[in-house]
């Protein structure tokens, strides 16, 4: 017979608070040790809780304080608690009411047990007293901006307030209509006076940067589409003002934020698939099918899509030595690219890309072990396969998503600003400057591909 009875109870914590510490005490007395397992940032963000303020590290700390928890765990995905349940052998399993029925299925390892919750105090509560409301201008008036308006609703700590874009007609139009904004601009200057702090920039590739460099100097945080800009020393120029303006500035490059793509990296980094050799990514739409206009393909292919498949490159095999374009152009822009750059130890990035050519939007890191297989769209990433020689091996991870994603790109921004923090670990500068730099360098080859066919004539 056990002589010592195991309690578990999980939960976020985030800005630790009497009523979470209540509940942990009642746990505590219904036995002898007890475990605390605290969510890690991915895992609470798959499960659609967007607006924690405080980081893991913070979140375990506190409760590691606490003199009557007898041991932190780290609670990293939906299955674990069934494991923890045998690891640790538990024997009960404790968390508030507000979960009642939700975790019935542990029954078959251990008693489970509802605790009453405290009234009157909530994480909720305390993040909206002790943080202001972002307020949050978008600049354009694209395909995309109802999207972003809408998955904004679910980030609690930002309010879209207001649209700024060149066609006035438009902008009224647009302001009539939406339920959530009500004031439109057709002067940027206007727009960057009033109390916003920080803009979502979504207009063509060509005016990010002037319309970025605008409300930097206006002490604005900025989320850019990708590309941020077409040039490497406007880049460059961008990061090093929202540095000296002490403002945030970050890529809508949505995958980066997502919480199955970082368990991806996670995973990866822990070597079950060997040394890594080669990582290929695909990723092409048809937009003309879709009904953009000219204007918007005459971009090109490598600059409207090319950030993605960089991204995964870069993340895993990190800074390039060589890159080579392989491009198909069409009244000369390109419309498909194939993208193959060196990298340490000779490891290979093979990004495809492509607007008038359709393929399998997948991607591979292949290792000296196994790959890692995620299917399309791998840039909305939900699950991925770790595969092996021997297939009895293989396993799966899975994720959920909640609408289209941008929500979580949406989340970091807020949480960085409100944190006060200017650099995202998900997206760094000097992964911003490395994604770029593959547009940069093709629009140098493509230029100088130009003056060698003048030269031939
Ligand atoms: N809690 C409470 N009283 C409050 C607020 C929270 O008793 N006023 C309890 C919750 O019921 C939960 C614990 O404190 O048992 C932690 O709450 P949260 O940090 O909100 O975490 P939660 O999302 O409930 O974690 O695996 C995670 C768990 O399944 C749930």
């Amino acid at each position: 017979m056990k002589n010592k009875k195991t309690v578990i109870t999980y939960g976020t914590y985030d800005m630790l608070h009497e009523g979470h510490m209540n509940l942990l005490r009642r746990a505590k007395a219904l036995g002898d040790y007890l475990i605390v397992g605290v969510t890690d940032e991915n895992y609470d963000r798959s499960r659609g809780k967007l607006n924690v303020v405080q980081s893991t590290k913070k979140r375990v700390k506190a409760i590691e304080a606490l003199d009557f928890v007898d041991k932190v765990i780290v609670e990293k995905h939906k299955r674990q608690k069934a494991q923890d349940m045998v690891k640790y052998d538990v024997d009960i399993f404790a968390i508030g009411d507000d979960w009642v029925g939700a975790f019935d299925y542990l029954k078959e390892f251990v008693h489970v047990e509802y605790l009453p919750r405290t009234e009157g105090i909530s994480s909720t509560k305390l993040r909206r007293e002790n943080f202001d409301l972002i307020k949050m201008g978008i600049v354009g008036l694209g395909r995309d901006t109802q999207s972003f308006i809408d998955e904004a609703q679910y980030v609690s700590n930002i309010k879209v307030s207001r649209i700024y874009a060149e066609d006035f007609l438009a902008v009224k139009k647009f302001t009539k209509e939406s339920p959530i904004i009500k004031y439109g601009h057709d002067n940027y200057d206007e727009f960057l006076d009033t109390p916003i702090q920080a803009v979502y920039i979504d207009t063509s590739l060509k005016k990010h940067y002037t319309l970025i460099k605008k409300a930097l100097l206006a002490g604005k945080h900025v989320l850019c589409e990708n590309p941020i800009a077409l040039d490497g020393k406007e880049l460059k120029e961008l990061l090093s003002l929202a540095k000296k303006q002490k403002v945030l500035l970050l890529s809508a490059l949505k995958t980066a934020f997502l919480p199955a793509f970082n368990q991806l990296l996670k995973e990866i980094k822990k070597g079950d698939i060997g040394e890594i050799k080669e990582v290929r990514a695909t990723r092409t739409s048809l937009y003309r099918e879709k009904n953009y206009p000219d204007s918007f393909l005459e971009q090109g292919a490598t600059n409207i899509l090319s950030g993605y498949p960089s991204l995964l490159i870069h993340k895993i095999l990190g800074k390039r030595k060589s890159i080579t374009f392989f491009d198909q152009t069409e009244n000369g822009y390109d419309i498909s690219n194939l993208i193959i750059s060196t990298h340490k130890n000779q490891t290979v990035g093979v990004a495809r890309v492509a607007t008038a050519a359709k393929s399998e939007g997948d991607a591979v890191i292949s290792g000296t072990k196994g790959y890692v297989y995620i299917p399309a769209p791998w840039w909305l990433t939900k699950e991925f396969y770790f595969r092996f020689e021997d297939t009895h091996k293989s396993y799966k991870f899975s994720y959920e998503f909640e609408g289209c994603g941008l929500r979580y790109m949406i989340a970091e921004f807020a949480s960085l600003i409100q944190r006060g923090k200017r650099t995202s670990k998900m997206l760094s500068p000097s992964d911003m400057v490395s994604i770029s730099r593959v547009i940069l360098d093709y629009n140098e080859f493509k230029e100088k591909n130009k003056k060698s066919k003048k030269k031939d004539k």
